[in-house]
């Protein structure tokens, strides 16, 4: 059986494709999720992929990730940058977590340069557009078979 990704998107992000291309591109939310799931089954993830805009819920669907889930990727929108809840919850995860932006938060306003997310993430990328989601799950895949290897190994 292959591995799960959860791949946890938080709010606005339902808007993407609509406003800001110049910003986040023209693609929509559905459309990166069509090339995660075309990936995930290239790397043998099965990928569940979610969008919402409450922090509430995202809390509630990353304690549901233990246990289920292989790895987590997530894009938080502004909670990225405010949410001590989901820093706490990511804490308690004890597989890969990827952070992933569509843009680059450093070259963008002061208040996007703290991640609070980043502090509990394995590996960051920003920036890269929806690309950088495929790149995300190209590291988790890598990681769940270095994983296997040597499972002693993991930090
Ligand atoms: O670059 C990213 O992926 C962000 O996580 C996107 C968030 C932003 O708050 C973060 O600082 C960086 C915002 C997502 C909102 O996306 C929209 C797209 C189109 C129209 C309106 C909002």
């Amino acid at each position: 059986m292959g591995s799960g990704l959860l791949i946890l998107n938080g709010p606005n992000l339902n808007m993407l494709g609509r406003r800001q291309p110049e910003i986040y591109g023209r693609e929509t939310l559905s459309d990166i999720e069509s090339a995660c799931k075309l990936h995930g089954a290239e790397l043998g993830l099965s990928v569940d992929f979610r969008q919402t805009n409450s922090e509430g819920e995202l809390v509630g669907w990353i304690q549901e990730a233990a246990g289920v889930a292989d790895a987590v990727i997530i894009n938080a929108g502004a909670y990225t940058h405010t949410s001590v809840a989901l820093f706490d919850a990511l804490l308690l995860l004890d597989m890969p977590i990827i952070e992933v932006h569509l843009s680059n938060i450093y070259r963008r306003e002061s208040f996007r340069h703290r991640s609070y997310v980043s502090g509990a993430a394995t590996g960051v990328i920003c920036g890269l557009g929806s690309r950088g989601y495929l790149l995300a799950m190209d590291a988790v895949a890598a990681m769940l078979a270095e994983d296997r290897q040597r499972p002693e190994d993991r930090q």
